[in-house]
């Protein structure tokens, strides 16, 4: 089991920005936003998904309904932790994919990903 801490902060960035993991192995990321203003949502998104697409659709999706990720944008998403409130935190349990490659992870917040909320997951 890999244990992960990622740790979200005002300046629109992450503590770590890769994560190495083996295929199939099982993950717990604890996910801590330290920021004291912001709101943010860790979201690892499946193999081939473009972030930047990603990002601008769920920003377009959410405008005027709520915080929830709509199914058809859930169906990039591999795992992800609930938005959380400044000084927040979750835990989020899930299995790396079997297949070796390097998966995106970003910030589903606003457009915390184009200020530069994104980072790694590499399977190898
Ligand atoms: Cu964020």
């Amino acid at each position: 089991m890999k244990k992960v801490d990622i740790i979200a902060y005002n300046t629109l960035s992450f503590n770590q920005s890769k994560i190495e993991v083996t295929p199939n192995q099982k993950v717990v990321v604890t996910f801590k936003d330290e920021s004291t203003t912001l709101s943010h949502q860790w979201v690892l998104l499946n193999a081939g998904v473009d972030p930047g697409k990603f990002s601008r659709e769920l920003m377009r999706a959410r405008e005027g309904n709520g915080m929830g990720i709509p199914k058809a944008l859930e169906k990039q998403i591999y795992a992800q932790s609930p938005m959380l409130p400044p000084g927040g935190s979750a835990t989020v349990k899930f299995q790396a994919p079997a297949a070796s490659g390097a998966y995106t992870y970003v910030c589903a917040c606003g457009l915390h990903y184009e200020g530069g909320m994104s980072g790694k997951l590499i399977v190898k």
